[in-house]
């Protein structure tokens, strides 16, 4: 039988309706994620079709395999799936082993943040974690999402000798907790990146 094809417009929708679940409100359609975010994929189906969202198997593994950031994993079993990182979801705790960083990570923001920034560094805010990347580039996609971005570079290396710890995220993010304002240096800002 030919697998089924979906149109881009139903994968980025469902990666939306998906962080939205693994991420931040999995009660929206009634389940609970286990302690480290995982979530039984039939359960998932199930609960989704029953509020209205059309959800199977077959789209659930095209959009794990074609996400642009790999956003989510499936378990090694197969039967279960979860978001790799951008929790708000206070009690997920991915199970990270902390990692050396390497000397510079990357923060993207914008303008309007940077006094708050440089006096209290950078905060998880609604995440369980600081996002950070080990290229600029990212970090200007990331600050592009809210306007004229601005880069921050972390000195990591630093933070990790000072106590800090780091984890990289099954793709590829950099998570700590807190970024102190001493570590932080403004780049100059780059321009504007089209997404
Ligand atoms: C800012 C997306 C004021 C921080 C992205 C950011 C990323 C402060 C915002 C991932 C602050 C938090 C995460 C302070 C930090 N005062 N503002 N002291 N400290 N901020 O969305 O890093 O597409 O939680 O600069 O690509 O923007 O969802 O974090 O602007 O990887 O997979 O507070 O989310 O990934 O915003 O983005 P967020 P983020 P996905």
């Amino acid at each position: 039988m030919a697998q089924p094809t979906f149109s881009k417009k139903t994968i980025v929708a469902t990666s939306k309706f998906l962080s939205l679940i693994l991420r931040h409100q999995p009660e929206t359609i009634g389940v609970t994620l286990d302690p480290e975010g995982w979530l039984d994929i039939d359960t998932l189906i199930r609960q989704a079709n029953k509020h209205g969202r059309e959800l199977s198997k077959e789209l659930i593994q095209v959009v794990v395999a074609e996400n642009d950031k790999q956003r989510f994993a499936l378990s090694s079993d197969g039967l279960r799936l979860r978001a790799n990182q951008g929790h708000s979801i206070r009690s997920i705790d991915l199970d990270l082993q902390a990692v050396a960083p390497p000397e510079i990570l990357f923060h993207g923001t914008i303008e309007k943040f940077l006094t708050s920034i440089r006096s209290r560094g950078l905060l998880k805010q609604n995440r369980n974690h600081v996002h950070l990347s080990a290229d600029r580039d990212t970090a200007i996609k990331v600050g592009s999402r809210r306007g004229k971005p601005v880069i921050l570079e972390v000195r990591a290396t630093e933070m990790h000798r000072d106590g800090h710890d780091f984890y990289r995220s099954e793709n590829g993010v950099w998570l700590t907790d807190h970024v102190p304002p001493s570590y932080l240096a403004e780049v100059e800002s780059p321009h504007r990146l089209s997404t």
